[in-house]
């Protein structure tokens, strides 16, 4: 059998068909022999043609990790051994770094920048929780009672379903895994079915780096027949999901009718606040930055521009300027500075919301049209466009277009920054510029998100926690509550003196 290191890039050259489902350590063929085309969002070319779940695969891969979890050592073994397994898979993403990274582009259209970065921070991830597994594994409690000794142990929750969105395939389902091994749990992991090649080589390098069978699974397909079947299933105690706020709403009343445990990244509106007083030219590039990096489909992107009244002009007039001039392109070029959308059907949704901030009365300064180079006429582009002049009440301003498509409104002073910065139902992310280091703190402190950056835009850390207030989320990735995330807690507590109670006389 080919090893799916060649076997994905036999697929991205030559759309050659192999089993892609990953179930009880066997890599196996859709049992319905069910069958997806995997796209390049630079070109529409086929780069893969992948396996889809049938519903006896789903069952077969939950019914893998429940014996797995139930019957075998994973979450007993030392969590040393687990750690070393993620360890492992750090050295083999390093060494794999630049297919991976060039596997990703192919299937999401980012730039190489950007993939490269991602399994830098992916490689991250694994570190730090093969550096946490053994850490923290519990508590001794007081009791009050010199007869009593009492300790709460952290134990994993069970059969995890990940499910991970196509912005960040690599990246999202490693922020899932990671933990969930660390913490002794199986999984069963589910792509996008539209990025899964990236997942499917984590998997890979899963087993290689000494993943038990069972240990983790893999089921590719849509969401409302996979990973529906999923987030239902009895057998499954957890589901991590990162998706949209829509999605997500299903997968929680999905998963109430076996009372799951879930956790939720839905993404943001992210206000990205400029007072007058900040470096205006720093400020500037970052806004751009913050909104059109991976062609605005980012969860945390600064879509949302708030700027200073008496700067307000001239600012979105340079971003709109700056905006014009993005380079767009195949990703795997290394002078392009931002891909495609990832499918038609995402560009068309951007598309209505260009529409609609039109019809809502926003100005257009920059893009709001498809490039009209004929080298990009094939894949899914669209101009970074920007809109001035827009209220609080707009739908592009309140919905997330997930496309590059940035809205700026003025602010008077600090209170209508913050009112306007939290005036979203989202909350997961959001910046604040300005050279007044208390004004900072302020602000930071009255924003109703889950990340609030200071004169900077984007970074996120493995050891900090990632999440969103409000409709943004339930639950947090990366830092110790990521790992929390997977662990429930007992209670064991011990009488080391037993007597007989005589509660009752009898
Ligand atoms: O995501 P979905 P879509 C936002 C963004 C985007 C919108 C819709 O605004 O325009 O969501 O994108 C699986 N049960 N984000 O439709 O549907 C699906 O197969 C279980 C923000 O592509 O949320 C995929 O694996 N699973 C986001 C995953 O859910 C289901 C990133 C996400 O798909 C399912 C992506 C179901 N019923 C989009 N239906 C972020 N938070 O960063 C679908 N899925």
């Amino acid at each position: 059998m080919l090893r799916t290191a060649d076997r994905v890039a036999d697929q991205a050259t030559r759309g050659v068909i192999v089993p892609n489902l990953f179930i009880d350590g066997a890599w196996v063929a859709s049992s319905a022999a069910l069958e997806s085309d995997v796209v390049n969002p630079f070109d529409q070319s086929v780069i893969a043609k992948v396996d889809e779940a049938a519903p006896d695969d789903v069952d077969r891969a939950v019914a893998a990790a429940r014996r797995a979890f139930d019957a075998g050592d994973w979450a007993r073994v030392p969590a040393a051994e687990r750690a070393d397994v993620l360890d492992r898979v750090a050295d083999l993403l390093v060494w794999n770094r630049r297919q991976v990274a060039h596997t990703e582009t192919l299937d999401t259209g980012k730039t190489l920048t950007e993939s490269r970065a991602d399994v830098d921070d992916v490689v991250k991830v694994f570190r730090y929780y093969a550096g946490l597994a053994d850490k923290e594994a519990g508590r001794v409690v007081e009791t009050g009672n010199p007869g009593a000794v009492s300790r709460i142990v952290y134990e994993p929750v069970g059969v995890c379903a990940l499910i991970a969105p196509w912005n960040y395939p690599l990246l999202q389902m490693a922020w899932k895994v990671a933990p969930a091994l660390a913490a002794g749990n199986t999984v069963v992991a589910k792509p996008s079915e539209v990025t899964p090649l990236t997942t499917i080589r984590l998997v890979e390098l899963l087993a290689e780096a000494g993943a038990p069978a069972g240990v983790v699974n893999l089921v590719l397909g849509r969401g409302p027949q996979v990973g529906q079947r999923l987030v239902e299933h009895a057998d499954v105690d957890m589901v991590s999901f990162t998706g949209g706020l829509a999605t997500g709403r299903r997968v929680m009343q999905a998963a109430a009718a076996t009372v799951k445990k879930v956790a939720l990244e839905l993404g943001g509106k992210n206000p990205n606040i400029v007072f007058a007083d900040a470096d205006l030219e720093t400020a500037l590039d970052y806004a751009l930055m913050a909104v059109f990096l991976h062609a605005g489909q980012v969860c945390s992107a600064g879509a949302r521009l708030l700027v200073q009244e008496e700067v307000y002009d001239d600012f979105v007039a340079e971003v709109a300027r700056r905006a014009d001039r993005i380079r767009l392109g195949n990703g795997l070029d290394e002078g392009t500075e931002s891909g495609p959308l990832v499918s038609a059907e995402h560009r068309a949704k951007v598309e209505r919301y260009v529409e609609t901030g039109l019809a809502e009365g926003a100005r257009l300064l920059a893009g709001g049209r498809r490039p009209d180079e004929p080298e990009l006429q094939a894949g899914f582009f669209y101009r970074p466009t920007v809109f001035a002049d827009c209220r609080r009440g707009m739908r592009v301003v309140q919905e997330e277009t997930f496309g590059p498509i940035l809205t700026a409104e003025r602010f008077r002073d600090e209170a209508e920054a913050v009112a306007l910065g939290n005036d979203t139902p989202y909350g997961l992310a959001g910046a604040v510029w300005t050279g007044d280091a208390g004004r900072g703190q302020r602000v930071a402190a009255r924003l109703r998100h889950g990340t609030i950056w200071i004169n900077d835009y984007h970074p996120y850390l493995p050891q900090a926690e990632w999440g969103g207030f409000k409709q943004s989320g339930v639950g947090r990735e990366l830092g110790p509550t990521g790992l929390a995330e997977y662990r429930d807690a007992k209670h064991i507590y011990q009488n080391i003196d037993p007597k007989p109670l005589r509660w009752f006389a009898g």
